[in-house]
């Protein structure tokens, strides 16, 4: 506890120190503070808080974007400081925005309030993070949406048939050809059918698809999908370099059997070895564009026992999870959950072996690759291997999910029959049993280097107690020398998968939606001035045209007939930077958010009489509270 008081007097004293110096320069505009990184302390403790201390008004170096899990957003946070900046909504309403409650949005959302994000992928121009676009899966509905990174908002979400589950999602191919999609819990297709899961090796399949992302706009499109067996798809990766071509997935239950009452934990870990499944997605364009292809369920799905060369297995370790393609391409790495090894394939013997048909056996069509001709080592990094990333040093980082550490291990070449344990070359302990990781750029083919983030599965109380609902963790860890070092603990809601790190000079976002910027695509509905405000009535619709800004709606009264369909077009005529307005009504369960040059359409039936005040939500001026209106509703 001393010790503790004392660091703390230190830290102290270093963070007056700082803003002494801040206060001697005076007015600057915000940096980022690479130009101090390197700045030296007298302890771990006082390194790792200047390591972090972003310094009021300066910017961090990284983006860091969260998946947030079956909260159905996307987080973002500062790196390194780890503090929350913003919440994207994707799959689940969001009233902080109004997403959800304006048409465009509720059309988005379509039948599901929720979805359970889990990979965000960045669009990649030459197998480098481009800025453009994150992509995100929903593991619960078969889903993937689109958002831009110009003004961080969700643009599409995509629903295609037959995948159950989309659990290996949204990876990302170096030139942004496509996204992966996977089904993680087979079922029999089309969704729909009914089959007992007695008939489960047989009726039962999985899925796996090629989503096309249009390289202008980013569109999101069904390109092929691959009917495969009833295992559980779980991690995926696309290839780059030397794998550029392919797309990998784990999966686990080869054992292909749902047994009621089993236990699929039990069921599904009977065998040594499960596999990943290795996709050509050159094959499948080719098979598509040939015509080999049924329907099902209105998409066009390639059965691999017709087209041959499309679809490979490689054994692996038992139930594994991650799968992860090292920068350079040559080096597919895969985790198997109950081996205390993470094992490395390389592109080029599995090549070679399937020029040879060096095949093992042959599994509803698709050639399982012999494991001892594809494997280039096993590495024995420790208890529960999930996922791995990499430095761009020539080194790999996994989690140990039932160690609770991160092991840093040396990518090949390795000497001829060396004792393996040499190259795992150090072990963070994590707080605790972490599941993913990501380092800076650590999915592109040049990652940074520096910064590593532990996503924690179990956070047990390192915070203010909450209550028994307490938030996930998240641990910066400093990876540019050759031994790791923690930096700072960070919370999330739940429930974070995996992350991305962008180096923040990648990303330019808009500040206004700019009147007349040709970028955007102009709304039909906008109004600019008091002049144009005005309400239409068409038999029992009420269309309005209304503008906000400060601090005043025009109009101000709308009247209707109670079961009138009313229209409001409400555009925010700001062109000031922060300058928000909402728009919400009393009792009606309507709450929507214009930014600054932005317009937005809510239809609802006026099915309650009387008079409900309508207010600005987002306080926007010393008026804020008299920006109000009434909807007179006879
Ligand atoms: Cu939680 Cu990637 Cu869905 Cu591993 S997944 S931990
Ligand atoms: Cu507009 Cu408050």
């Amino acid at each position: 506890m001393k010790n503790r008081n004392i660091l703390r007097a230190m830290l102290a004293l270093l963070v007056i120190g700082l803003f002494v110096g801040l206060a001697a320069c005076g007015k600057k505009p915000p940096q980022r503070r690479g130009a101090r990184a390197g700045a030296g302390g007298t302890s771990d403790l006082a390194s790792a808080a200047l390591a972090t201390y972003v310094a009021p008004g300066d910017l961090d170096e990284y983006y860091l974007f969260y998946s947030g899990g079956h909260s159905g957003h996307i987080f973002v946070a500062g790196i390194p400081s780890m503090r929350h900046i913003a919440t994207i909504p994707v799959f689940s309403p969001y009233p902080g925005t109004g997403y959800g409650f304006d048409d465009e949005s509720k059309e988005m959302l379509g039948e599901f309030s929720w979805g359970d994000a889990h990979h965000p992928g960045l669009s990649e121009t030459n197998g480098e993070y481009d800025g453009r676009w994150l992509f995100i899966n929903d593991n619960a509905n078969g889903r993937m949406a689109r958002i831009d990174l110009r003004d961080f908002k969700t643009k599409q979400i995509l629903k295609i048939p037959n995948i159950s589950a989309n659990h290996g999602s949204s990876f990302i191919t170096p030139n942004s050809e496509y996204a992966t999609m996977a089904t993680r819990m087979s079922i029999p297709i089309p969704e729909g059918k009914y089959a007992d899961v007695t008939d489960y090796a047989t009726k039962y399949k999985g899925v796996v698809a090629g989503i096309r992302i249009d390289p202008e706009s980013g569109h999101l499109s069904l390109a092929w999908e691959i009917v495969v067996p009833p295992f559980n798809y779980d991690l995926g990766d696309a290839g780059k370099g030397p794998s550029e071509g392919f797309m990998f997935w784990t999966c686990y239950n080869s054992e292909r059997e749902f047994i009621e009452g089993g236990k699929l934990e039990v069921t599904a870990s009977q065998k040594d070895k499960d596999f990943i499944l290795m996709i050509d997605y050159r094959e499948a364009e080719k098979a598509i564009a040939a015509g080999n292809f049924s329907k099902i369920g209105g998409a066009q799905v390639i059965d691999p026992a017709d087209a041959p060369g499309i679809a490979y297995f490689i054994p692996l370790a038992k139930s594994p999870h991650g799968v992860d393609v090292a920068p350079s391409g040559r080096w597919i790495i895969g985790s198997g959950k109950l081996s205390p090894t993470t094992t490395v394939f390389d592109i080029e013997k599995i090549k070679t072996a399937i020029a040879a048909k060096d095949f093992e056996e042959t599994i509803d069509g698709i050639p399982v690759l012999t494991y001892s001709s594809v494997r280039e080592a096993e590495i024995p990094v420790g208890l529960g291997p999930l996922h791995t990333q990499f430095d761009g040093k020539g080194y790999a980082y996994t989690s140990l999910f039932i160690e609770s550490a991160v092991a840093k291990w040396k990518l090949p070449p390795y000497d001829e029959g060396a004792d393996m344990s040499q190259y795992v070359v150090s072990k963070i302990p994590v707080a605790y049993n972490i599941g993913h990781l990501v380092t800076a750029e650590g999915d592109s083919m040049s990652p940074d280097g520096n910064y590593l983030v532990a996503l924690n599965k179990l956070s047990k109380g390192r915070h203010l107690s909450v209550g028994p609902s307490i938030p996930e963790s998240a641990q910066l860890i400093d990876i540019s020398g050759d031994k790791m070092k923690l930096l700072y603990d960070a919370f999330t809601e739940p429930e974070p998968h995996y992350a991305l790190i962008i180096k923040a000079d990648k990303l330019d976002p808009i500040e206004v939606y700019k009147k007349d910027d040709p970028t955007w695509p102009k709304h039909p509905e906008a109004i600019w001035s008091v002049e144009e405000a005005r309400i239409e009535r068409r038999g029992k619709t009420v269309e309005v045209w209304m503008m906000a800004v400060r601090s005043f709606f025009a109009p101000d009264v709308i009247r209707v007939n109670r079961g009138d369909n009313v229209i409001v077009h409400l555009t925010n005529i700001e062109q000031t930077r922060d300058e928000l307005h909402g728009f919400a009504i009393t009792s009606y369960d309507i709450n929507i958010v214009v930014d600054p040059g932005e317009t937005k359409t809510v239809t609802f039936i006026a099915d309650k009489a009387g008079v409900w005040p309508f207010y600005c939500t987002n306080f926007c001026s010393a008026l804020h509270q008299e920006m109000q209106g009434y909807l007179l509703v006879k």
